[in-house]
C-alpha cells in the first residue's frame, strides 16, 4: 500500500447561481482534483477549492505546491504513514486546501484498500447529517424566495445568512424577513466573513437580538485583537471562528484569548487528520462545532459529510453540505442527493464515491 504518485488535475465548473459574501464571490468552481495512486492499483480522490480571498491559494498555486513540493515528499510512503505525511506537509506554512486534499485522498485510498468506509474508520457515529444551506447576498425578498425554494425542494431548515460589508440595516432586514416568513420552523445564523468592525458587529447583533440566532461567525477580523475579545464578551450567542482558525493551534489561540467560543470544522481546510485534531481539541475545551463549507463541490462535500457523521459532536448540528446545489454540474458518477433536509454518507469503501470519467474529461482544463 505504497503511494506511487500524486496527481493534481485542474477543473472548472460554472455556478448556476453565483455566491456573494463579504470577502468575495464565486462564479465558477475552479478547483483541483487530487488523486493518490498506489502500488496496488488503488486510487484515492479528494478536491481542493482555492479561496484566493481567504487563504491566498489559487488553482495554479495548488497545482504547483502539490506537484513540486508535496508529491516528491510523500511518494514511496505507505498509506498508513499518515502522520509522516502530516509532519512533512507541515514544514510548509499555509496552503491549507492543498494539504487537506492530499490528506483526504490518502484516507480514501486507505479505506478502499481496507474495504471500509472512511467515515467508519474516523468514528462511525452515524451515516447522515442534517444540512444547513448558505444564503449569499441579495435583497431580502430574493433571499426569502431562495430559502423557500431550498425548504420546498430539499427539506433543509437551517440557513447560514451571509452578512457584513453592506449596510447593517439591509442585513438585519434579510434576517428579519426570513424569521417573519418562516417563524420558528427554521434555524438561522449569520456569517460576516470579517466584513464589520467590532463596533459595527455589536450594533448589528443588537438589531438582530430578537431574531433567535443560533450563532454568529467571523463578524470582524481576528486581527482586531482587543475589539474582537470585547465583541465576543458582549454576545448572547456562540461566536464561530472560521477562516481565523486554519490550524488547531489557531483554535487554541482564538479560544484562550476569548476571541471565539465555537469552531467551524472544514475538511477542505484541515483534511481528515487535521479535522480530527480540531474536533478533539474542541471536545476538550467544551466548544460547539459546526461542519463548515469551503464552497466545496460534491467530492469535497462527500468528505465533509464523512467526517461530520463520524463524531457525535459534529453530527449534533446541521452541517454546511449544500453549496454544490448552486453548481451547474459536478464530477461524481452518482451525484449526492439531499432529501428531507439530510445528506447520507455515500455507502461503500473509502469515501464511497466514483469520478465520472466523461465529466472529468469535459471539465478538466489541463488539455
Ligand atoms: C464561509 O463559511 O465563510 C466563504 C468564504 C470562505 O472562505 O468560505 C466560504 C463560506
Ligand atoms: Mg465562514
Amino acid at each position: 500500500m505504497k503511494i506511487t504518485a500524486v496527481e493534481a488535475v485542474p477543473f472548472s465548473i460554472p455556478y448556476s447561481k453565483p455566491l456573494r459574501f463579504a470577502s468575495g464571490e464565486v462564479h465558477s468552481a475552479d478547483h483541483v482534483l487530487v488523486r493518490v495512486h498506489t502500488d496496488e492499483g488503488v486510487v484515492g480522490v479528494a478536491e481542493a477549492p482555492p479561496r484566493p480571498f481567504t487563504y491566498g491559494e489559487t488553482q495554479d498555486g495548488i497545482l504547483a505546491v502539490i506537484r513540486q513540493i508535496f508529491a516528491p515528499q510523500i511518494v514511496g510512503l505507505r498509506l498508513t504513514e499518515r502522520e509522516v505525511v502530516t509532519a512533512r506537509l507541515a514544514r510548509t506554512v499555509g496552503n491549507p486546501t492543498a494539504k487537506a486534499a492530499v490528506d483526504m485522498a490518502i484516507w480514501d485510498a486507505l479505506g478502499r484498500s481496507l474495504d471500509l468506509p472512511v467515515s467508519d474508520l474516523l468514528g462511525g457515529y452515524t451515516n447522515r447529517m442534517r444540512v444547513s444551506h448558505m444564503l449569499g447576498f441579495d435583497s431580502p425578498e430574493a433571499m426569502v424566495t431562495e430559502a423557500e425554494r431550498i425548504v420546498d425542494r430539499y427539506g433543509i431548515r437551517t440557513f447560514k445568512v451571509k452578512v457584513g460589508r453592506r449596510p447593517i440595516e439591509l442585513d438585519t432586514a434579510v434576517v428579519r424577513a426570513l424569521r417573519e416568513h418562516f417563524g420558528d420552523t427554521v434555524e438561522l445564523y449569520v456569517d460576516a466573513n470579517r466584513g464589520w468592525s467590532a463596533a459595527e458587529a455589536l450594533r448589528a447583533m443588537t438589531q438582530m437580538a430578537d431574531l433567535d440566532l443560533l450563532f454568529a461567525e467571523e463578524l470582524c477580523p481576528a486581527d482586531d485583537v482587543l475589539g474582537r475579545r470585547w465583541l465576543v464578551s458582549h454576545l448572547q450567542v456562540p461566536f464561530i471562528a472560521d477562516e481565523s482558525v486554519p490550524t488547531p493551534a489557531d483554535v487554541t489561540r482564538e479560544v484562550l484569548a476569548g476571541s471565539a467560543t465555537a469552531v467551524s470544522i472544514k475538511t477542505a481546510r484541515t483534511g481528515f487528520t487535521g479535522s480530527q485534531r480540531v474536533h478533539h481539541l474542541a471536545e476538550g475545551l467544551g466548544l460547539e462545532v459546526v461542519i463548515g463549507n469551503q464552497i466545496d463541490g460534491q467530492v469535497g462535500t462527500a468528505c465533509a459529510v464523512a467526517f461530520g457523521a463520524a463524531f457525535e459532536r459534529t453530527a449534533r448540528r446541521a452541517g454546511e453540505l449544500s453549496n454544490f446545489l448552486d453548481m451547474s454540474d459536478d464530477l461524481l458518477a452518482a451525484p449526492l442527493r439531499i432529501r428531507d433536509g439530510e445528506l447520507h454518507v455515500p455507502a461503500g469503501p473509502g469515501l464511497g464515491i466514483e469520478i465520472d470519467p466523461d465529466k472529468l474529461a469535459r471539465y478538466r482544463t489541463d488539455h
